[in-house]
């Protein structure tokens, strides 16, 4: 049997191939409608290049381009070429793709037009043989490429372990960790939501799925597109989120996924009403916590309840509030129950169980469960515990019915618009600031990414620090969503007996810096 996630996805497509599969709603040309079988011909097209390239089996494909349904397409293609997937954030700056070129040392790149000349000479130095480019306009040297090759291609036998992609996921300490994510981690996952979040075949009325989300991370590459690939869904694509425009698509669709600040987006919209969302199945909001207050407005305003759901890139899914009433009530503010045939348990900081309702470290076993770090055999073992459960670093309880609330995090991690971002990582590049003695780097409280990323600095003696040259200095450095929304410049940082930095005090003291 071949466990290709692909010619799982494949054999969804509908009979009709020439019904729509995706209805673009903005960029170039829209709205363009692309057909099963331009899905199928194309990712056939691509994946026969990536064939003509004779690369050796397992090759990593990087990718840095800008949403389209052509992206998608090229993630189609490496995974029926038996390729691994590795997309990137296109925040990230070359400095930070360098890196991952560097530790991926993938055979192929694929970047934007305008990103070629810098980035090209990266991945060539690093040893990577091919670089192709896919612009936003549906343009590129990647599709003039595949436009010579058949549309007719046999998907590559894969193993349900052989790996299908790596995300690369930001360390507490260091650089980032490339999680290693197969075949059956993500088919096991995709089968798991299509059945609890009951998604509904043409023959039951059929779903339409809105995506708004980027394709490089989790939540919009995997559970979204998968959710509806592997259903025969149609998708209504954006490129780009606008609260307003997505808000006048839902009485089109049927399912809607997005992290909270898409959400506090739409809700600040005086459109969003019970009639824009009648026809609407399901809101899922996951990748970052949404605030009961979220929750409740949305009810308040559109009639709907949000299902909130919790993963992360090593697992993909672990709980979701239930979608069927028999699986009980969505609660706000909690991420519902294990999903079924993934165990979640709570554990002390010495790896000894909790009570029901006890506040602990939150731990997941299961088919969803990564391969492991990339090239990182140690961190993977630190993160594991004897037993084979993966130690999430969130920390949280579940009740006696089995219900999970996450209460907070025991790493140091600062969740913006539903990005992560690792204050050590900005820390280092503050401290090389000059004038800088030394700096720390918080998550406070933001009306539109739920956190912010700010920055305490301390400036050695005699030094006048200017706050806005640092930001504007890290700009280049380093993504977008990573350089600081605030820098404050202090006399001294809060350190208790042991010298340690109180973040805690800092992120208290701080805590009302965006209030509106
Ligand atoms: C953009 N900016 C951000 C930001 N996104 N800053 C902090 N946090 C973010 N998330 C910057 C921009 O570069 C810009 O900077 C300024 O903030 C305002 O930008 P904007 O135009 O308002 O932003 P926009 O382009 O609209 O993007 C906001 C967003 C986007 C919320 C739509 O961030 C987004 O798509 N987030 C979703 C992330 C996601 O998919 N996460 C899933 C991870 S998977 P300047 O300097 O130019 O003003 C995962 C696992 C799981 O976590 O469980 O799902
Ligand atoms: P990432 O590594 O980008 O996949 O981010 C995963 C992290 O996002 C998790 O470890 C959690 O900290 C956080 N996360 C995901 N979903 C939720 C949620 N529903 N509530 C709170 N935090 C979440």
């Amino acid at each position: 049997m071949n466990d290709n996630l692909f010619v799982a996805l494949r054999n969804a497509f509908p009979v009709d191939l020439d019904t729509t599969a995706i209805e673009t709603a903005d960029g170039p040309g829209a709205p363009r409608h692309y057909t099963w079988r331009d899905l199928d011909r194309a990712s056939a097209m691509m994946a026969n290049l990536l064939a003509s390239l004779d690369l050796p089996p397992a090759s990593r494909v990087a990718v840095q381009v800008d949403k389209s349904v052509e992206a998608l397409m090229l993630y189609l293609a490496v995974l029926r070429s038996g390729h691994v997937f590795l997309p990137l954030n296109t925040a990230y700056q070359a400095g930070e793709v360098e890196y991952f070129i560097g530790n991926a040392e993938p055979a192929v790149f694929v970047c934007t037009p305008g990103q070629f000349a810098k980035l090209s000479t990266i991945a060539f130095k690093a040893g990577t043989g091919h670089v192709f480019t896919l612009g936003d306009t549906i343009d590129g040297s990647l599709l003039e490429r595949a436009a010579a090759h058949s549309d007719q291609h046999t998907p590559v036998h894969r193993h349900a372990d052989d790996l299908a992609a790596i995300l690369y996921t930001s360390g507490t300490t260091g650089r980032s960790k490339g999680a290693m994510l197969s075949h059956g981690n993500l088919l096991s996952n995709a089968l798991t939501l299509k059945a609890y979040w009951g998604w509904r075949s043409a023959a039951d009325g059929g779903d339409v799925l809105i995506h708004a989300l980027p394709i490089f991370h989790v939540h919009g590459l995997f559970v979204a597109s998968h959710g509806a690939l592997l259903n025969g869904s149609r998708m209504i694509w954006f490129n780009r989120f606008d609260a307003k425009a997505t808000i006048a698509r839902l009485q089109d669709a049927t399912v809607f996924m997005g992290v909270p600040t898409l959400y506090t987006r739409m809700l600040a919209d005086a459109s969003l009403n019970p009639a824009s969302a009648a026809g609407m199945r399901l809101f899922i909001s996951g990748s970052a916590p949404l605030l009961k207050e979220t929750h409740d407005a949305w009810r308040e305003r559109t009639g709907h309840t949000i299902l909130e759901r919790y993963g992360m890139s090593e697992t993909t899914m672990i709980t979701s509030n239930p979608y069927f009433a028999a699986g009980g009530e969505r609660v706000g503010g909690t991420v519902g129950f294990a999903l079924p045939g993934i165990q979640v348990r709570i554990r002390d900081e010495k790896g000894d169980p909790m009570r029901a309702g006890e506040i602990g470290g939150i731990e997941v076993k299961g088919p969803n469960v990564f391969k492991g770090y990339w090239r990182m055999p140690e961190k993977t073992a630190e993160e594991f515990t004897t037993d084979l459960f993966f130690k999430t670093g969130d920390v949280g309880k579940i009740d006696e019915t089995g219900r999970v609330t996450i209460v907070g995090r025991s790493k140091d991690l600062i969740i913006s618009g539903g990005y992560n971002v690792y204050p050590a990582e900005v820390e280092g590049y503050l401290n090389e600031w000059p004038g800088v003695a030394e700096s720390a780097v918080i998550g406070v409280p933001h009306p539109d990414f739920g956190e912010a990323v700010v920055a305490v600095l301390v400036a050695k003696p005699g030094v006048s620090l200017e706050p806005q040259a640092a930001v504007e200095a890290l700009k280049g450095q380093i993504a977008n969503f990573k350089v600081p929304k605030r820098v404050l410049v202090v006399a001294d940082l809060p350190r208790n007996a042991m010298g340690k930095v109180q973040k805690n005090v800092l992120r208290d003291t701080h805590r009302h810096l965006f209030s509106r």
